[in-house]
């Protein structure tokens, strides 16, 4: 019988080709792959228990909270906190770090999550998903600081995701490519199901979200138009596809070619998305399957973080487009600066 290749034997294989590794870091993912699965589970239970709508709070972005995202933030943490492998965790939905309880042993790493992106679509049964990125930390003492998560996203030790669509996917990367396995809820297991994600050549999809037109830069006006440009009366080269859960919209780009913009604009002068919870180990996952990220001026990768919730422009997917628009940046910036 030829055995399936499970989550946890791609995982230990990858280990195998590094004696070095203690076997820690398939450790969390393991830990992670089951918090995909408890929320991936609720979230299909979510419209007959009650846990759609609002928790009546709001996160320090000011945005509501949807009874799942509390759930879902609470669950990634419960699943790591006691394994004695993390130092700290930090989400989106938390001001401060998450520190671990003093009864449980602090690790060599620590996490940066979005437990639950896309939320707002939560109602209305669209895929939306869980966000991690994997961090060694810095600091040595007891309790983690700020600094262990303010890292380069170059210096992520792995990240990925985890979809709740018309499947539950996990998606992860430990740098030697991206590896994306199903779960087979028969049986509770993620199946191997799309080794070594590379994204297609053709850029097919642009994802941006038209209604803050108004508000856009020139650059973004030159380049939205210019790639529905490539479009003739008889042939479509690119399509719109904005879902509005990044997660969900990430994955269809790097699964078919595309290019995800949410630029800085006047109204969102810092952009929208987080440079921790989201950019980062979106970007991680880009540049192993052979795309980009940037934030119009700089690799997202490169960025040194300054806060913990920092917000950033995000241009991702495709390399040759994600590049097409950082020479736009560039030439049309000075360009609008001049007639202001
Ligand atoms: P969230 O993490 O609170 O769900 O917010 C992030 C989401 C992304 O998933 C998505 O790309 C973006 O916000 C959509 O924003 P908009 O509604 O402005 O297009
Ligand atoms: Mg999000």
């Amino acid at each position: 019988m030829q055995q399936e290749m499970t989550l946890i034997r791609h995982i230990m294989h990858g280990q195998s080709k590094h004696p070095e590794a203690k076997g820690n870091f398939s450790n969390i993912l393991n830990q992670i792959a089951l918090a995909a699965k408890i929320i991936g589970s609720r979230v299909n239970m979510a419209g007959i228990t009650h846990l759609l709508g609002l928790a009546g709070d709001k996160n320090i972005h000011g945005e509501s909270q949807q009874k799942l995202d509390v759930f879902a933030d609470a669950v990634f943490y419960d699943v790591l906190d006691h394994t004695g492998l993390i130092a700290g965790m930090v989400s989106e939905e938390d001001v401060d770090i998450k520190q671990i309880p003093e009864k449980y042993d602090v690790g060599d790493y620590v996490i940066t999550y979005d437990p639950l992106d896309g939320s707002s679509n939560i109602d209305a049964n669209v895929s939306i998903g869980t966000i991690f990125g994997i961090f060694k930390r810095i600091s040595t003492g007891d309790r983690a600081i700020e600094s262990d998560f303010l890292q380069a996203g170059r210096k992520l030790e792995g990240a990925g995701y985890a979809i709740y669509g018309s499947s539950t996917m996990l998606v992860y990367s430990a740098g030697h490519g991206v590896h994306g396995f199903t779960l087979d809820p028969a049986i509770g297991e993620f199946i191997l199901s799309h080794e070594n994600i590379q994204m297609p050549d053709k850029c097919k999809n642009l994802s941006v979200n038209e209604s803050n037109k108004m508000n856009w830069d020139k650059w973004t006006h030159k380049y939205v138009e210019d790639l529905i440009g490539r479009n003739t009366e008889t042939e479509r080269f690119i399509s719109s596809r904005y879902i509005g859960s990044l997660v969900a919209d990430f994955h269809r780009n790097l699964l078919k070619g595309g290019v995800f913009l949410y630029p800085a604009d006047k109204r969102q002068k810092e952009g929208r998305l987080r440079l921790l919870y989201e950019a980062q180990p979106l970007a991680f996952l880009a540049e192993e399957a052979g795309g980009k990220a940037s934030d119009g001026f700089k690799n997202i990768l490169d960025i040194e973080p300054k806060g913990l919730h920092q917000r950033t422009p995000l241009i991702i997917g495709n390399t040759a487009e994600v590049e097409m628009a950082e020479e736009y940046v560039k030439k049309y910036s000075q360009a609008q600066k001049e007639e202001e």
